[in-house]
């Protein structure tokens, strides 16, 4: 265990000085960086966005992380949206503990996988049959694949500043003007590749009816965040989910709604079942594994059983469906009622009212977007309906209020395009904290 941090380090229900930033993380982050690319294992943990130094975790429970130096904070980034319940419930502890005396994987078909698959086809009527994987990204990578497969199209269509994971094809930003061919958001990522990716504005109903009108009978598959996170939280206008399974479907492509971040988050049954829609195929990921390493893509049968070995798309892992993976998913499952997705959206309105009710007494250009229990506070006028809006954002004093509430014991997004969670363990008196904190970094911010 390294040293005890020399800084006072102390949590939000302290009264004595705000903690600092405590130098435990820092010495961690300084043997980091020799050995993981920018210290850290995904690129948002590196704190960059925010020109600051990523806390290390020691620990985590309920609505609750421990810095290295065991300083307390109030946790919104919930792993990026897997923490619906809080961190290590204890039925969820109990579930991993128990499945990994029998074993950590065999490669080899379980009860679990057919229980889990079952549960989740009663919960998303649009999926048929399911594939499970370890990610989002494989999730995503193979529901694309299996439309390409199915339709025999090449070219698909994503939204910008929507994120779907880190497949090549997947990191494309617009080409000049809307629709024209992606070129490469990534080094690595081929220009030919990139060219099978248009990318279109999101809420744009008309820029999607002309692409179709245009190109539809080249269209592979439209994959799309339902509600994006990835910009920060930008909710779906009226009529454009529909208008884009209804494209879909007349033109023979294949509609995806990746809801990684969505699924049973927003609702049990994700954002399809608060719009009424049942798209062609569904990625699900982070809640659903309860913290493990679990996703999914499923859909219609007759595009799943194109799938490997039944049909001729290949798609395969050695840990796919992984019994302790699969254990906690379960568990994490039988706690999804209606009565905790009504908890979080009276937190969640709770706490969008405090905040900008305490941005009505700054006077700065912010705005707060919500879906349930997923949330961002935008440093810019709202309302934010896409990635043009979204980047307008004064980033930098971002970075200056993230900072204030860490220094007052509240865990914030590192980064302004993502989106904020609340979970079943906050508290009343977590919220009052984290108003309270909000209105000292707001001032402190202007
Ligand atoms: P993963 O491969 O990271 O499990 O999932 C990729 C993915 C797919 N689809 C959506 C809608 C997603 O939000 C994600 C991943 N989300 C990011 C947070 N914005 C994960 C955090 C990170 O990259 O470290």
């Amino acid at each position: 265990m390294p040293a005890r941090a020399e800084c006072v380090s102390l949590g939000p229900d302290s009264d004595l000085p705000f903690p600092m930033i405590d130098s435990v993380s820092a010495a961690l982050f300084a043997r980091a960086e020799r050995v993981l690319p920018g210290g850290v294992n995904s690129p948002v943990r590196a704190f960059r966005a925010v020109q600051g130094t990523p806390v290390f975790i020691s620990r985590a429970s309920g609505a609750y992380l421990y810095g290295a130096d065991q300083t307390r904070y109030i946790d919104y980034v919930g792993s990026w949206g897997p923490m619906l319940l809080g961190h290590a419930p204890p039925n969820v502890v109990a579930a991993i503990t128990e499945a990994a005396t029998r074993g950590t994987s065999y490669g080899a078909p379980t009860e679990g996988e057919v229980l889990l698959a079952e549960r989740l086809i009663a919960l998303y009527p649009s999926i048929e049959k399911l594939r499970a994987v370890s990610s989002g990204t494989e999730a995503t990578m193979s529901a694309l694949r299996v439309a390409r497969g199915f339709t025999g199209r090449d070219l698909i269509v994503k939204f910008e500043g929507c994120y779907h994971g880190h497949a090549d094809f997947l990191l494309v930003k617009a080409g000049s003007g809307a629709a024209t061919f992606g070129v490469p958001d990534s080094a690595g990522v081929p220009r030919a590749t990139a060219e099978n990716t248009l990318t279109l504005p999101y809420n744009d109903t008309n820029a999607l009816r002309h692409l179709f009108e245009t190109r539809g009978k080249d269209l592979a598959a439209v994959i799309v965040e339902p509600v994006v996170g990835n910009m920060g939280v930008v909710p779906p206008e009226p009529g454009f989910l529909e208008t884009l399974v209804e494209l879909c479907t007349s033109h023979g492509a294949v509609s995806i709604f990746d809801e990684v971040m969505t699924g049973c988050r927003v609702a049990q049954g994700g954002m399809q079942a608060r719009v009424g829609l049942r798209p062609d195929l569904t990625c699900l990921g982070k809640i659903i594994g309860g913290g493990l390493p679990l996703a999914v893509y499923g859909g219609r049968r007759l595009l799943m059983d194109r799938v490997a070995p039944l049909g001729p798309v290949y798609q395969a892992g050695t840990l796919s469906g992984n019994p302790i993976a699969v254990a906690a998913a379960l568990a994490t499952l039988d706690r999804l009622d209606e009565a905790l997705y009504a908890r979080l959206e009276a937190k969640g309105a709770r706490l969008q009212h405090g905040l900008e009710l305490a941005l009505s007494k700054t006077g700065l250009d912010a705005c707060v977007q919500r879906v349930g229990s997923m949330f961002t506070v935008f440093f810019a006028k709202g309302p934010i309906r896409c990635w043009e809006d979204a980047k307008r954002c004064d980033v930098q004093r971002f970075a200056r209020w993230h900072g204030a509430m860490l220094a007052r014991g509240v865990y914030w997004p590192p980064a302004q395009f993502e989106a904020a969670f609340l979970s079943d363990a906050h508290s009343d008196d977590d919220l009052t904290k984290t108003l309270t904190a909000a209105e000292e970094a707001f001032a402190e911010s202007v």
